[in-house]
């Protein structure tokens, strides 16, 4: 009898190909499979040629050829076809075999998965996977999250297949339920949201007259320092890179489409009522985006400022470009893990902030050296309650933030749309404000709707005052404004 199997892999698209691959090259013997079965011997007949993967014909095949406990990883679409491949596959499997969704399904679904196999004796775990095609074949960023009793069966293979960040796995478990694929949701808005501000720096540099070389020496330069990382790598060369034509960015259409995660995050965010506002200006962002025709018509119609853009000092004010970028940054990143501690206090989840960071650090998308500095801030203080209050960070803020505001202030001047940078802004101030206007706010709802408020030093006792002398003094139950 042929060695079994220490995992199989369903799902042989771009993913779960390269995932394969990546075990294969480690020393696991993988089983693959697919709902169109040709693709099977497709793979391995073709880029599985000469390795040790082996396929099968059928879910009752493949099970047939998996060690236990079995390890049994989805790669495919999100949704409906997760539902349908498990609701296949319970009746094949003993309790104490592991079902892996390496798919971006959303949180909710992965939680209610989750206690629907408990009932079965089932291990489930949702998985993020990050760093595309090439992460997933030479070390992706995982973040597994599920049923903890499934981890020291699978923790030998994430941790062989991820990437390494200062020789530590980016792949760390997660947490309970659906953990993993909400850290994975946030680091997609993560992922938004630093796009967008890059997007937003390049239209300041473009504006104010610089070439397509230009800004790529300036990425290049600002990836040599606070702000390296892999945005900014790729930004340096989109920006070079031309083919017969010339410049290919400038031929690309400014209409930017998504998938849903950045969505989702902000989505969380008002759920959990947390102010992630970096990301759901990005995601707004994308959908004024959308709206080309509509942009078109206007842009003949309304008028904007009066001020073109121009600087005295073109050096100083890339300057303050870079420092803006960086402390809006800070501020999507704090806000990132806000959302992340206020799910986690909801679902009691156990999350490891520093270890999200790692996780983050290599292999996927927003990698960058910053995620290491906000590893060394979590290893400083465990409980650090947020970001913008550890010392490097305030450090960091406080030097960048005169340019900061010179930047915003200088877009709005030239009609320059900054919805990342300046939301950013504001948010720190409003974060930083002992004193908020919402005192206001209060006596507005009690004056139309006899909602109550709060006096100060009488936290917790809720009044009502007869405004106009009219209204009664009976003070209203229901919450609609
Ligand atoms: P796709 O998301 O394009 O999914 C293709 C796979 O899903 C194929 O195996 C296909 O089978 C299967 N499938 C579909 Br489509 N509908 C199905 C159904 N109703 N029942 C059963 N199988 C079905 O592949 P991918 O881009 O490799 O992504 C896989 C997962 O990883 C997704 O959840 C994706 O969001 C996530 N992800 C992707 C990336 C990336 O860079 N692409 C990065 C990180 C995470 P078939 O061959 O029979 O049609």
């Amino acid at each position: 009898m042929s060695q079994k199997a220490d995992i199989a892999l369903i799902g042989l698209a771009v993913m779960g190909q390269n995932l394969i691959l990546n075990m294969d090259s480690k020393g696991f013997i993988v089983c693959a499979y697919n709902r169109t079965i040709e693709k099977v011997t497709q793979f391995l007949n073709n880029e599985a040629k000469g390795s040790n993967v082996i396929g099968a014909t059928s879910l009752q095949d493949m099970v047939s050829k998996l060690r236990i406990p079995r390890k049994i990883m989805l790669l495919v679409k999100a949704g409906s076809a997760v539902d349908e491949f498990i609701n296949n596959l319970i009746p094949l499997l003993q309790p104490g075999d592991i079902i892996i969704d390496g798919g971006n399904s959303e949180y909710q679904d992965t939680a209610r998965r989750c206690n629907e196999l408990e009932v079965k004796g089932l291990l489930y775990v949702g998985s993020g996977v990050s760093g595309g095609e090439e992460g997933a074949r030479y070390g992706p960023s995982l973040m597994p999250g599920g049923h903890h009793e499934a981890w020291k069966h699978i923790q030998p293979i994430f941790q062989s297949i991820c990437a390494k960040a200062d020789n530590e796995p980016c792949c760390e478990w997660v947490g309970e339920g659906g953990a993993g694929h909400f850290v994975k949701m946030v680091h997609n808005g993560i992922e938004y949201g630093d796009m967008q501000l890059i997007c937003e720096a390049y239209d300041l540099m473009r504006n104010l007259g610089l070439t397509q070389s230009e800004m790529s020496k300036q990425f290049a330069r600002w990836n040599s320092e606070e702000l390296d990382s892999f945005l900014i790598e790729i930004t340096r060369d989109i920006l070079n890179y031309k083919n017969s034509e010339g410049e290919l960015l400038l031929r690309i259409r400014d209409t930017a489409g998504q998938k849903g995660t950045g969505k989702w995050t902000a989505i969380a965010a008002l759920q959990y009522g947390v102010p992630v506002t970096l990301i759901g200006e990005a995601v707004f962002s994308r959908c004024l985006s959308a709206l080309k025709n509509e942009r078109v018509e206007a842009s003949k119609l309304l008028k904007g400022a009066a001020t073109k853009p121009s600087v005295a000092n073109l050096q100083n004010f890339l300057n303050h470009i870079k420092h803006a970028l960086y402390c809006a940054k800070i501020v999507s990143y704090a806000q990132g893990f806000m959302l992340m501690r206020e799910a986690a206090k909801e679902n009691g989840w156990n999350l490891n902030y520093g270890g999200i960071a790692l996780m983050w650090r290599g292999g996927c998308i927003i990698r960058s050296a910053f995620l290491g500095n906000i590893k060394e801030a979590f290893t400083r203080n465990p409980q650090l309650s947020n970001l913008l209050l550890d010392g490097f960070f305030k450090k960091a803020i406080e030097s960048g933030q005169e340019s900061w505001r010179q930047v915003v202030s200088h877009a709005f001047m030239w009609g320059i749309p900054v919805p990342a940078l300046s939301s950013a802004l504001s948010f720190y101030d409003g974060y930083r404000s002992e004193k908020l206007p919402a005192n206001l706010l209060q006596a507005q709802r009690d004056f139309f709707g006899a909602h109550t408020y709060e006096l100060l030093g009488q936290e917790g006792k809720f009044v009502h005052t007869n405004w106009t002398g009219t209204g009664g003094n009976v003070s209203a139950s229901t919450y609609d404004a």
